[in-house]
C-alpha cells in the first residue's frame, strides 16, 4: 500500500518526487526547464548530495545530440551588476557530507543547439559523468519554470525522504 501510495504520488509530481542514487551520491528532482517554439537554449537541473567521505565532481553531461547539439556545466555570475553565465571550468566540485543545487538563478545544465522545443511531461535521458562515482544516465522530465522553482523551493535544503528507483 505505501508503495502504490508513492507511485501515485510520482505520476502527480513527476519531476518532485525522483531520486537516483549512484555510488555515494543522491541525486533528486532532475527537470528540464520546457521551452518555447524556436528557443535555441534550455536549462537542467537537479540536486547532487554526496554522501561520502570523499569529494567527487560533476564534469559533465550529454543528451541525444537530436535533443540538443551540447550540454555545458554553467554558473551565474555577477559582474559590474549584470548576471551573467559562464561555464564552470574543471566541473562542478560536490563536496563530502554536502548538497549542491543546481537550480534557477545559479548552477545549472545549459542545452545548446536543441533540436526541438522541450515539451513539458516529454523525458530525455541525460548521462552525467562522476570523476569519482562514474556515469549515470537518467530520464529527465521536462517542466514549466513555475513547477521548476516550486520544486527547488520546497525541497529546501535536506533531501526529501524519498528512495529509490533511479532512473
Ligand atoms: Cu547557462
Amino acid at each position: 500500500m505505501i508503495r502504490l501510495l508513492a507511485a501515485l504520488a510520482v505520476l502527480a509530481t513527476p519531476a518532485a518526487a525522483e531520486m537516483a542514487t549512484l555510488g555515494d551520491l543522491r541525486i533528486a528532482t532532475p527537470v528540464l526547464r520546457a521551452t518555447p517554439p524556436a528557443a535555441p537554449v534550455a536549462g537542467g537541473f537537479l540536486r547532487i548530495t554526496n554522501t561520502g567521505a570523499a569529494g567527487d565532481t560533476l564534469v559533465a553531461a550529454a543528451i541525444a545530440p537530436e535533443v540538443a547539439g551540447r550540454v555545458e556545466l554553467h554558473a551565474m555570475e555577477m559582474n559590474d551588476g549584470v548576471m551573467s553565465m559562464i561555464e564552470v571550468e574543471g566541473g562542478i566540485e560536490l563536496p563530502a557530507g554536502e548538497t549542491v543545487t543546481l537550480m534557477p538563478g545559479g548552477l545549472h545544465l545549459m542545452l545548446f543547439d536543441l533540436g526541438g522545443p522541450l515539451v513539458a511531461g516529454d523525458r530525455h535521458a541525460v548521462t552525467l559523468t562522476f570523476a569519482e562515482a562514474g556515469e549515470i544516465t537518467l530520464a529527465m522530465p521536462v517542466a514549466g519554470l513555475g513547477e521548476i522553482r516550486a520544486i527547488f523551493e520546497e525541497a529546501g535544503g535536506m533531501g526529501h525522504g524519498a528512495s529509490g528507483h533511479g532512473n
